[in-house]
């Protein structure tokens, strides 16, 4: 069947159940934004101009919010614990309805059963059941209650699944021979799924899919309201629990913005002022949503202590106009150093506290300073406070951009039939590219009878050699583009080396997440084995990596420009 958009999201309110503090926030939150996200349909709508698109059959599964998994979010929604999973969740719900999709959404391991036709009792099920969906979206624990009652079946749809996952999950650390081979633990199981199906909430890395949530978007006139009505001395400290008062050094760093702002907070308490929050903090304790927002409209500056890590609300702060102002992490944050991240299936590093904001959207809205370096942070307050900035939302965090790009995710990436993984990608037919050469970079023309099908469309593909020591991730960003590890296969060829006139005295097929790769001091060049090891993510002093990048459209780094 056709999907067809819709616009009145009441049903969706009744589909989502109610009981836990949890869907009662989302649920508000989904009312909250429904206008915007009326608004953003009829736009996306006319960009389409009517194209078909396939009605799919979906499960929404919250593994986390399961009484099966522990349920630790929800008894803490009205104390200041983490929302971001919520309002991500809240976000997701209301674009798969909004798209025309037809839905069920569970939060029980009963519910999931049922709905997956598993008849009771039979947890371990080997049979194989048909999947009555096109598609799962899911989390780790999700996952794990699938792979528990789903039999056979599990293996059979796993291509089926989307795994929202909130910080990513690197090619080296899914692969469970190569993770375990080579060390790269995780709590979270290795998964054999393709990267791809790993779905993040900022852009972190391209190795997934970037999955993201909303932030109200303002029109000019509450923008121009905005403006003349911010308070330039007025900071509202980012964070909801007391814990992160507790930060070393931050007397210093306090004491300084204390001179210059009124400091506003939003900690949660139950009776008393927490006793980690100074005096001098105006705290207004817990605040729903929709009061937050108000708060940053009128507020000059969001500032970070350094955690919580990469959560919305620094998003929403700049949108609401504020500057933002971060410290830097140096060295960086990683699962490799630091407890937070440790056991997470990624080795990326955290700059600062927010990189996609540092990265994406930077000053004047975005300040990163060494908060250790008091001038560093006095000035930036002083600077900051004489600035005017607009409100600020990337198009990606806009309703219409979150629609654009799952719409997108949904009609073109593969789910269906579940390719059956070569043993070796060797065994490709020659390149069907012509290689342009140009005195700095390398460019492929592509042609366009070999690979009909693929997307992103392969035109969008250009390809670089990474310096040693850099990321394919890297490597495309400094050259303005992306990395794009399904164009990955199009470069594992001995002929490739060739075109970009490496010379190999040997040439070898291995399994390691940096391949295709060149070690160019000895002229060995490497060809990956294991296409679910084709990583953007990773490094080494060896090698010089060749890198698969592509364009992408302003403000939506998901879709490259011919994407949709
Ligand atoms: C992140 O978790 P958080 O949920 O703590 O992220 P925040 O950026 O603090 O914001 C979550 C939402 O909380 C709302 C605000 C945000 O949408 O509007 N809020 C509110 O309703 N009332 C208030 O007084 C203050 C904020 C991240 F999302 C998680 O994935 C991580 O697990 C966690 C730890 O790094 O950080």
């Amino acid at each position: 069947a056709q999907a067809a958009f819709r616009s009145d999201l009441s049903y969706l309110l009744e589909l989502i159940g109610s009981g836990k503090e949890s869907l009662i926030f989302m649920k508000k939150r989904i009312r909250h934004l429904a206008m915007q996200w009326i608004l953003a349909t009829r736009r996306l709508e006319q960009k389409l101009k009517g194209r078909r698109r396939d009605q799919k059959q979906i499960l929404v599964h919250i593994g986390f919010l399961t009484e099966e998994s522990g349920d630790v979010f929800s008894p803490r929604v009205l104390k200041g614990g983490p929302l971001g999973e919520m309002v991500q969740w809240a976000d997701i719900l209301a674009a798969l309805f909004i798209l025309g999709h037809s839905l069920k959404v569970t939060v029980s391991l009963k519910e999931l059963q049922s709905n997956l036709g598993v008849p009771p009792g039979r947890g371990n099920c080997p049979l194989t059941i048909p999947l009555p969906f096109d598609l799962i979206y899911t989390d780790y624990h999700g996952l794990q209650q699938m792979k528990q009652h789903m039999g056979l079946s599990f293996k059979k749809y796993r291509c089926r699944v989307r795994v929202i996952d909130t910080f990513g999950t690197e090619p080296a650390y899914n692969h469970e021979e190569y993770a375990t081979l080579h060390g790269y633990r995780t709590n979270w199981g290795y998964w054999n799924l393709n990267p791809k199906q790993f779905m993040t909430m900022f852009p972190h890395t391209p190795d997934n899919s970037f999955m993201g949530f909303v932030s109200e978007e303002l029109n000019e006139t509450e923008k121009q309201f905005i403006k003349s009505n911010k308070v330039s001395n007025m900071a509202v400290v980012y964070g909801k629990e007391a814990s992160i008062w507790k930060v070393g050094g931050k007397e210093k760093f306090l004491a300084i913005l204390n001179k210059y702002m009124e400091i506003h907070g939003t900690v949660y308490y139950e009776t008393q002022r927490p006793p980690e929050v100074p005096a001098f903090v105006k705290n207004h304790g817990l605040l729903p949503q929709h009061e937050f927002q108000q708060l940053l409209r009128k507020a000059k500056l969001f500032i970070g202590f350094g955690f919580p890590y990469e959560g919305p609300a620094p998003l929403e702060a700049i949108a609401n106009g504020c500057v933002f102002l971060q410290s830097r992490f140096n060295p960086p944050h990683s699962s490799l150093n630091h407890e937070f991240f440790r056991g997470k299936p990624t080795s990326r590093e955290v700059s600062s506290q927010h990189p996609y904001v540092e990265d994406f959207i930077g000053k004047p809205h975005v300040w990163t300073v060494d908060y250790n370096n008091s001038e560093e942070f006095e000035a930036a307050i002083k600077a900051i406070m004489k600035t005017k900035v607009d409100p600020y939302l990337p198009y990606e965090y806009t309703c219409e951009g979150m629609l654009e790009r799952i719409h997108a995710y949904i009609q073109h990436q593969v789910s269906d039939p579940c390719p059956i993984p070569p043993g070796h990608a060797m065994q490709s037919s020659l390149s069907p590219f012509t290689l342009l050469p140009n005195a700095s970079h390398l460019m492929w023309a592509y042609n366009a009878s070999s690979s009909p099908q693929a997307w992103p469309p392969v035109h969008s593909m250009q390809v670089w050699v990474s310096e040693v020591r850099r990321a394919c991730t890297e490597t495309c960003q400094e050259h303005g583009l992306v990395c794009e590890p399904t164009f990955f296969k199009f470069l594992n060829k001995k002929d490739v080396f060739l075109q970009l006139s490496i010379a190999c005295d040997s040439t070898e097929y291995e399994m390691n997440h940096l391949y295709p790769a060149v070690a160019e001091t000895v002229r060995e060049c490497y060809l990956q084995k294991e296409p679910l090891l084709y990583s953007c993510a990773g490094y080494s002093t060896k090698y010089r990596r060749l890198c698969p990048c592509r364009d992408y459209r302003k403000g939506q780094v998901a879709l490259c420009r011919d994407c949709l």
